[in-house]
């Protein structure tokens, strides 16, 4: 099995940015460590503190995003970050040439219960001219990414990643401490007869959210003709590694539950990644009027709809929109 240097290398990938996803690629090691250990080492639980968002911060979210932020700012590579974790986004080197979006655990209230989190980077490079403290930084494109990843730590602790040239997946091998290649280009089937959405909000959504999951739960006796399974797992990063290996469509749309929130998920540190990973693998991700990774981010936490997965399911999905 490949490891991960020469395969990024066959994909072409600079030395420097090879360097930045080794920096990454340590600290997820790390952490999936300290994630294995937590019960025995009084890391389960919640702080006292919230994080921006108002969410109650999990003693797991602020280690990891210790560990990803002090070896990222140490790095040399890096001229700014961003993470869900953090008010603003913080500068690092002036000279250096990326920028660093992270989820550093996505899923946290699968903590407590041993279930799937992961870690969720996506990478920019530096805008020249702008200040590293100046948050203007964070305001490309999902398009402009050079790499997007997460960390999944579940029973294996996996990376799938991309740099453009197809969604890779890898495991970490836990006897030599690296992470091999398993799956080169991950396909998204077209085709799919499963999805995924937190039923439990159904009133809030918009008409034709509605109307598209009644029409799912329908079966075969409704208009699609054949039955639908539906899964939640209740972290974006568990939900969407499904999707990428065996199709499916996860949505989080937009609600009235909470007005302040246009939908529940972040465009820099969530969608975007999510998206640069499902179109890399033949798949769709967008909003009920375009595509995620055009949207021109206004805010390092701006929240966004998304819909993404099977691209014919999405495509069906989009034309009760219309
Ligand atoms: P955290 O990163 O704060 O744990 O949030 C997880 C998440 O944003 C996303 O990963 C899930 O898909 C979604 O929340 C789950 O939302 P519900 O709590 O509504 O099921």
């Amino acid at each position: 099995m490949q490891r991960l240097a020469p395969s990024l290398r066959q994909d072409n990938v600079s030395l420097d940015l090879i360097s930045l996803i080794k920096t990454i690629l340590a600290a997820t090691k790390e952490i999936s460590f300290r994630v294995s250990q937590a019960h025995l080492s009084g890391l389960m639980g919640s702080t006292l503190d919230e994080n921006i968002q108002g969410e109650v911060q999990k003693k797991l979210d602020v280690v990891a995003n210790q560990l990803l932020k002090d070896v990222l700012l140490e790095s040399g590579f890096v001229k700014a970050i961003s993470s869900e974790e953090e008010d603003n986004s913080v500068a690092g080197d002036e000279d250096g040439k990326f920028l660093v979006s992270f989820d550093p655990l996505d899923g946290s209230s699968n903590i407590d219960i041993n279930s799937l989190i992961g870690t969720i980077f996506s990478i920019h490079e530096a805008l020249p001219g702008v200040e590293a403290g100046d948050p203007a930084q964070f305001k490309q494109a999902g398009t402009k990414q050079v790499c997007a990843g997460y960390v999944l730590y579940g029973p294996s602790t996996m990376l799938v990643m991309t740099t453009g040239n197809g969604t890779h997946m890898y495991v970490l091998d836990r006897t030599h401490g690296g992470y091999l290649l398993v799956e080169r280009n991950l396909q998204i089937p077209e085709e799919t007869q499963e999805f995924a959405i937190n039923m439990s909000n159904q009133r809030f959504w918009q008409a034709p959210m509605q109307n598209y999951i009644n029409d799912l739960l329908a079966g075969k006796e409704g208009p699609r003709e054949k039955n639908f399974n539906m899964r939640w797992i209740a972290a974006m990063v568990g939900d969407v590694h499904r999707v990428l290996n065996r199709g499916g469509i996860f949505t989080y749309p937009k609600d009235t539950k909470d007005p302040s929130k246009a939908g529940k998920l972040r465009l820099m540190y969530e969608a975007n990644p999510m998206s640069f990973l499902v179109e890399q693998a033949g798949g769709l991700s967008v909003t009920s009027t375009g595509r995620i990774m055009e949207i021109e981010p206004t805010d390092v936490h701006q929240r966004v709809e998304v819909i993404l997965g099977s691209k014919n399911e999405v495509e069906k999905c989009l034309s009760y929109y219309s």
